[in-house]
């Protein structure tokens, strides 16, 4: 489809399910496209897609999957859809710049960390889960490739349950980054910033929570002063699921060695990179990259319900009893 868009088709798609869960302030996840349309290979792209939505679902929890089906931004994609995209060859890799360009124009795409976060937002989900989010790349300083993500999330005030970043960033410049923006990094149970394939990157981070509910004060408190950054939640994989971390700087330095042979750069380089990865660790990364996805779709769901349990007026003493527990910052005067 080339033409204009009918006019009265709505800017964004939100679900009938999703629509009405907000409506009753039940807890909703946010879960984004890319992973399962440029992150994750075949058939197991579309399997952890439908797996997270059935692990949110048998938590209480409503997921959102969002991405772009046919031009159409979409929150809360069907199984229907989602499995389309999952099997869509040449699809676009949407971030926020390429939205109005992939609506226009009629397109499926898979929303980045960024797109996804606008989405999400503007339909407004609190939470989003994701595996790793984009950051600063290496050689940035020459060739300026610092993900959008970094300015999206600075934008947007939604909470981002993630592993850490991409393995293949320059995690120190891009942690130096989050500070630059104003973007709270908080670590789940940890002040070790996860490495994404491995529990620890090496780097410290200033706060950690212990429990939903404290993640869910901070994001409270977060509203209440009217910051516009996103909370970033920092949730390690399990050290005895981790890639052996002896092993990652090897297997990074012959990622990068092949995409550089190859003359492989900008938003093409995440999808060589992992599947360069993939092939050298004999799948294992993969299995790392769905356990971390699930370790962040859980804790997601805790947190969302831990919001809603805040929002609904029924529980509303219980909700100021966690945020008082869990230490949340009072406005005071
Ligand atoms: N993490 C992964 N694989 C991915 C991504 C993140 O392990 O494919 C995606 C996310 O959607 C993220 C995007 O938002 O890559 C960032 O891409 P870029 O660096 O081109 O901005
Ligand atoms: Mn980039």
């Amino acid at each position: 489809m080339t033409g204009l868009l009918p006019p009265a088709a709505p800017a964004v798609q939100v679900s009938e399910e999703v629509a009405r869960a907000l409506a009753d302030g039940r807890p909703v996840v946010a879960l984004e496209s890319t992973i399962f349309t440029h992150g994750l290979p075949r058939p197991r792209n579309l399997a952890v897609a439908l797996e997270a939505e059935r692990q949110l679902r048998a938590a209480g929890v409503v997921p959102a999957t969002i991405g772009v089906h046919a031009g159409v931004p979409t929150v809360g994609l069907s199984t229907g859809q989602i499995t389309e995209l999952s099997a869509a060859d040449g699809l676009d890799k949407v971030s926020l710049r390429d939205l109005p360009v992939v609506a226009a124009l009629g397109r499926h795409g898979g929303t980045t960390v960024a797109a996804t976060a606008f989405l999400a937002h503007r339909a407004g989900i609190r939470v989003f889960s994701t595996g790793g989010l984009g950051g600063v790349h290496f050689g940035a300083s020459e060739s300026f490739d610092e993900s959008a993500d970094l300015t999206a999330l600075a934008a947007t005030p939604v909470t981002v349950v993630s592993a850490g970043v991409k393995s293949i960033l320059d995690i120190r410049a891009t942690l130096e980054r989050f500070e630059t923006y104003n973007i709270p990094v908080i670590g789940y149970r940890t002040r070790r910033y996860p490495g994404f394939y491995v529990t620890d990157s090496g780097h410290e981070i200033n706060f950690s929570v212990e429990s939903p509910e404290q993640a869910a004060g901070v994001i409270e408190a977060r509203d209440r002063l009217g910051l516009p950054q996103a909370v970033l939640i920092a949730n390690p994989v399990d050290p005895a699921k981790q890639l052996p971390p002896e092993e990652l700087d090897g297997i990074l330095a012959r990622a990068w060695a092949e995409a550089e042979r190859q003359g492989v750069t900008g938003n093409a380089a995440t999808p060589f990179l992992l599947d360069f990865i993939q092939r050298d660790t004999g799948g294992r990364s993969l299995d790392v990259n769905v356990e971390v996805y699930r370790g962040n779709v859980r804790l997601g769901g805790e947190i969302a319900t831990a919001l809603a349990g805040g929002a609904s007026g029924a529980s509303g003493a219980a909700a100021a009893g966690a945020a008082a527990s869990a230490g949340a910052v009072e406005t005071g005067a």
